[in-house]
């Protein structure tokens, strides 16, 4: 047995160990700011179809605001929210662009939030990928842009994680 040699192998894992948690405590700060996008989807057109819904969590951790969304695949993108008037379900642009409270996450999906994709210049087709670009603004009012490459789908993806 070399108990000495042992304790310094720990320690130098140790050593390993600080360095590492370092590195990610930085990474976190830097990305602080950046709004997390998941579980993004595009719904896939039939013949005929020009504009389509493209559905995905969004949370930012200090708050930000979705002011401005564009895809190659569409002339327009516009964010828009379904609400009851009356007995009708109408959508409409959010003029001033989709709230994103610091924490919580804004579901974009079916009957709800979605960013819609208008003039459609080809078929959106399933188990392809459309880009998509979306621009937000923080409290401060900066502007970041984030790049998305997003699967499409005939239906919402089966999340695990969602009890309802
Ligand atoms: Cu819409």
């Amino acid at each position: 047995m070399h108990p000495f040699h042992f304790t310094s192998t720990a320690c130098s894992f140790a050593r390993q160990a600080i360095a590492v948690i370092g590195i990610t405590l930085l990474a976190q700060t830097a990305l602080a700011q950046a709004v997390v996008v998941q579980n993004a989807w595009a719904r896939a057109t039939v013949p005929g179809q020009t504009a389509t819904g493209v559905f995905m969590s969004l949370s930012s951790p200090a708050g930000a605001r979705l002011v401005w969304a564009s895809a190659p695949v569409a002339g327009v993108a516009e964010v828009h929210e379904m609400r009851l008037e009356g007995d009708v379900m109408k959508m409409a642009a959010l003029k001033d662009g989709l709230e994103l409270p610091a924490g919580k996450t804004v579901e974009l999906k079916p009957g709800s939030y979605h960013l819609m994709l208008m003039d459609l210049k080809a078929p959106v087709k399933k188990d392809s990928d459309i880009a998509l670009t979306l621009v937000f603004v923080d409290g401060k009012g900066v502007q970041s842009k984030t790049e998305l490459k997003v699967p499409v789908r005939t239906m919402a993806p089966m999340d695990p994680l969602q009890t309802r």
